[in-house]
């Protein structure tokens, strides 16, 4: 690199169009990477950096600090920073993730920065409402500080001459409402998916779901107050935006159908407490949207803004993420447009003590497995069935937390745990196959395993949860 030209800041933001060619710096690297762009795994994300610096979108998204990514980098270098520009650009380099809160180190992180984990699935089962220090993280970007006096909530009726503001005292000062509801990730249960084939997303275990009260606000009433005729069936959708952004300005977003806004039964929430206590930064001090029964990315933390529309939020999150595809869908042919945006999630079940592979205590012929089904759009589990032969036989598992609320508003988990009979007297069997499948009260169950379901994503992967464990002799 000794010997290659200098150019200044100002140079290589000139260079910031497929045109002009398409330059970036990294530290006191200058690099060409017009020829790079097509084949960036990130597809044209990596545009955002065109004309400067890369290191606060690799800060930002913090998947891209690894050696094998420099080193790419590195085939496309034509210069070196100007010495001076180099100096003042890494004193003014913030890390955006600086003033993250401090989390509780039981979570398991998937990725750092942005903050994602998931506790030990043996511990998440051992309680029906999941402690704060337990319950999975899931950031798209760093989390927002924001000041609760200052907090003011907007809501904007699309047509409407004027927007409603409202402070955090306006809300606390409504009827509030306390509901118990799971939020699970779409991305739950990724890791046995990608056994079939890679894909593209956070490796998380079975733990990417918990369980909580939630206090709050009903988000009916609140659009009721801020002048949203029900029965005005012009508004299709309810668009969320949220307090965190991304390196282009851009927050997360995403929308609900109205209809579930709006009916009571729908329950959704605008939820300022979580287990009886303010929310915790990370699951969205001071605001986040509660929406039972769907998926974890409509629950949009760190409320900003509520749009009542005709149309679906346009953030990335609702239009190209969070979509399900065929096992036949590659990257090239994925057309997101085609494909619904996820709302309510299908039935799953896990098992989370033991773990695969683990070598357990037979205890008068029998072992004991624990673990949590769980159904979207407000179905309860009806019955969950284990096998611990690779499903020759089949038993019923005991409910041990369910609450009694009825479907479809049915919004908790299940836990539930089973004591089965093993065959360890043979000599050619030491070892469970083990198995769950869970059924809901659509008498919807789950698929047989993930070759069928597998989509480039890696989401809604609910195949029977499979493990296998040795038996003590
Ligand atoms: N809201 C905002 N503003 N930013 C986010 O990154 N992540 C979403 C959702 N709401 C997210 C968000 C996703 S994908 C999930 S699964 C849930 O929040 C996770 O909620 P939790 O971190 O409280 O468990
Ligand atoms: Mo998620």
């Amino acid at each position: 690199k000794d010997g290659l030209p200098e150019y200044t800041i100002e140079e290589v933001s000139k260079h910031n169009t497929q045109e002009s060619r398409i330059w970036v710096t990294y530290k006191e690297g200058v690099y060409d990477i017009t020829d790079f762009v097509p084949g960036h795994p990130g597809g044209d994300q990596i545009l955002m950096a065109a004309g400067s610096s890369v290191e606060p979108f690799w800060v930002l998204y913090g998947i891209h600090e690894n050696q094998h990514v420099y080193d790419i980098l590195e085939k496309y270098r034509i210069g070196n920073l100007d010495k001076h520009d180099a100096q003042t650009f890494t004193q003014n380099m913030e890390d955006p993730y600086s003033s993250d809160p401090k989390r509780h180190p039981v979570l398991k992180p998937a990725s750092v920065k942005p903050f994602n984990a998931e506790p030990p699935p043996s511990l998440l089962v051992e309680n029906f409402i999941t402690p704060k220090e337990l319950f999975y993280v899931r950031n798209h970007l760093p989390v927002p500080n924001i000041d609760a006096e200052q907090y003011k909530l907007e809501i904007e009726i699309e047509g409407a001459k004027k927007t409603v503001s409202l402070s955090l005292d306006d809300l606390k000062k409504m009827p509030k409402k306390t509901i118990t509801a799971t939020i699970m990730c779409a991305g739950n249960r990724r890791s046995e998916m990608v056994k079939v084939k890679t894909v593209k997303g956070l490796n998380w275990g079975p733990a990417a779901v918990a369980n909580a009260t939630w206090t709050g606000v009903p988000l009916r009433d609140v659009l009721k107050n801020a002048g949203l005729d029900q029965f005005d069936d012009k508004y299709k959708h309810v668009q969320f935006e949220a307090e965190d952004v991304d390196a282009t300005g851009k927050n997360y977003g995403a929308s609900i159908p109205i209809w579930k806004a709006i009916d009571e039964r729908g329950d959704v929430l605008l939820a300022y407490e979580m287990n009886g206590a303010p929310l915790p930064r990370d699951h969205g001090y001071p605001v986040r949207v509660i929406v039972p029964g769907v998926v974890g990315a409509r629950n949009v933390k760190w409320l900003a803004k509520i749009v009542i529309s005709e149309h679906e939020s346009t953030s990335h999150w609702q239009q190209n993420d969070y979509k399900g595809f065929s096992p036949c869908t590659d990257w090239e042919d994925a057309d997101f447009t085609k494909s619904p945006a996820i709302q309510e999630l299908p039935v799953t079940s896990a098992i989370c003590k033991p773990y695969d592979g683990d070598t357990i205590d037979v205890v008068d012929g029998k072992i004991l497995i624990k673990g949590y089904a769980w159904s979207g759009g407000g179905q309860k589990i009806v019955r969950v069935d284990v096998s611990a032969d690779g499903g020759k036989t089949w038993h019923v598992a005991n409910v041990d937390a369910q609450d009694s609320s009825e479907p479809p508003r049915h919004w908790s988990w299940t836990l539930w745990s089973a004591n089965i009979p093993v065959d360890n007297k043979s000599k050619t069997v030491g070892f469970a196959d083990i198995m769950v499948k869970a059924v809901d009260s659509c008498y919807n169950t789950q698929p047989e395993n993930f070759e069928h379901i597998w989509n480039i994503r890696g989401v809604l992967g609910n195949a029977y949860h499979k493990i296998k464990v040795n038996l003590k002799q």
